[in-house]
């Protein structure tokens, strides 16, 4: 609970208008996309990396956690507040402050929702690459915050590789900046990196400069179906065994098919077993033969049918019908719980094998899906709630299988709550203890995003 002095002070800080504290209000801003639900005592909407240094510096004096939080669409937990205190709503903090076409560099606020400035950066014939699927609803500080990748990360990397800077306001108030505008500095700590990714507990994102690229001259994007879901993820694997790096590489199992097809009222496959949308970009001759060579493949390896989206709009309608099918899966069961391994690329046959196996023993719904392209599997299981134990148990050994295969329990979603208890599977003891030790030299009270990443 906050004290009515502090809330005074919260109010004197960023405006009475800006303070939200009624009962309907708080419940908007206390869930994420995994649903998971806890009140805080009030909200505030600062306006400025100062406002925000001052209500840093009063969390630090009267010990009230502080949890940041973008659109709320996180997977993991992030931005809810586990442990009551103040949500720091960075919602009008929204501005694309610059779009430097000599520099090739953007400037944005973190609240910017990052499907907004793609598409300013677009009109001026530039290419912000990073693309949650998510993209029309999530912002760039919640981007920053979890480091998301997303639909391109096959061919163009993840939101750390186009991060130049910060504005960063620390645990205790100090507003520093890190990095610079240049495409290389390699002046003290990459501090940017440090910051990016670690889910709000080292400091709140206040300006955020991005590298941006030439906008490719063409797009070409195939959908292929698959009778064998085995085969799919084979073509997936050969795809890249042969030279050819698409910019998208998308799996669709038949479970996400059915889900996303009822919840759009379309059919899209015509009852397949898997679907992989492919996209590779680039000059107009290269898109064609690399576009024909991943049709060759992909019919080779068992396609029943390969259709290539010529016009913006049939792009748009797949494209749509991907962004959808995350949304899609919470209609089916209660419960989603959705995990976001990821493994090296030749090992995708494997692991879905393997999950496929679980799911049969455990007697579970698994559905996968999502960048098959990194290796980044998206294994939601749906449950009614009696059924958790079991899933919990499920998730267990997915990740046991995931870290056998070298990979990773999460490579776009975080950590959160919802994975703490996970962590020590993959990270050793010692650097688990290096990284509290990071916390807690930047964050001595505990006061920012308590609650998260570690147990
Ligand atoms: C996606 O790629 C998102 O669609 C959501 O990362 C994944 O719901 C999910 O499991
Ligand atoms: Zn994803």
């Amino acid at each position: 609970m906050l004290s009515p002095s502090v809330l005074k002070e919260l109010a004197r800080i960023v405006g009475p208008a800006h303070l939200l504290a009624s009962p309907e209000e708080l419940l908007v801003y206390s869930y994420d996309a995994t649903r998971q639900q806890s009140l805080p005592s009030a909200v505030a909407r600062p306006a400025s990396s100062q406002e925000i240094s001052k209500i840093l510096m009063l969390a630090n004096r009267e010990r009230f956690p502080v949890v940041p939080r973008g659109a709320g669409t996180g997977m993991s937990g992030g931005s809810v507040p586990v442990m009551g205190g103040l949500v720091l709503s960075l919602e009008r903090m929204n501005a694309i402050l610059e779009i430097n076409e000599e520099d090739f560099l953007a400037v944005v606020e973190p609240g910017a929702i990052t499907g907004d400035l793609q598409s300013a950066v677009e009109e001026k014939g530039l290419f912000y690459p990073p693309d949650p699927a998510s993209s029309r609803f999530c912002t760039m500080g919640g981007n920053v915050a979890e480091c998301a990748g997303g639909l391109r990360a096959v061919k163009y990397g993840v939101t750390k590789d186009y991060v130049l800077g910060l504005e960063v306001v620390l645990p205790t108030g100090e507003i520093i900046t890190t990095g610079s505008r240049t495409v290389k500095s390699v002046a003290g700590y990459d501090l940017t990196k440090l910051i990016i990714g670690s889910e709000g507990t080292l400091g709140v994102v206040t300006k955020i400069i991005v590298k941006l690229l030439p906008l490719p001259e063409t797009v070409r994007t195939l959908a292929a179906y698959f009778p064998r879901a085995d085969d799919a993820a084979r073509a997936a694997s050969q795809i890249l065994a042969g030279r050819i790096v698409p910019r998208a590489l998308e799996f669709v199992d038949e479970t996400a098919l059915r889900a996303v097809e009822a919840y759009l009222k379309e059919d899209l496959s015509a009852g397949a077993a898997a679907m992989l949308l492919v996209e590779v970009d680039g000059p107009a001759e290269t898109t064609k033969r690399e576009s024909d060579r991943i049709g060759d493949i992909m019919m080779k390896a068992g396609a029943s049918r390969v259709n290539r989206a010529d016009t913006p709009e049939e792009r748009e309608r797949l494209w749509k019908a991907r962004r959808s099918i995350s949304p899609a899966l919470y209609t089916l069961k209660p419960k989603k719980v959705n995990e976001d391994i990821v493994v090296p690329r030749s090992k995708i046959v494997d692991i879905l094998r393997e999950i496929g196996e679980i799911a049969r023993r455990r007697n579970l719904l698994i559905v996968n899906f999502g960048h098959a392209g990194d290796g980044n599997i998206h294994t939601n299981i749906l449950i009614d709630d009696a059924e958790l134990e079991r899933a919990e148990a499920a998730v267990k050994e997915i990740f046991g299988a995931t870290l056998r295969l070298g990979g990773s329990i999460t490579g776009e979603h975080g950590i959160g709550t919802a994975k703490a208890a996970y962590l020590p599977m993959e990270i050793r003891p010692e650097a688990l203890t290096a990284m509290r030790r990071i916390k807690q030299a930047l964050d001595p009270n505990n006061i920012l995003n308590p609650g998260k990443i570690f147990l």
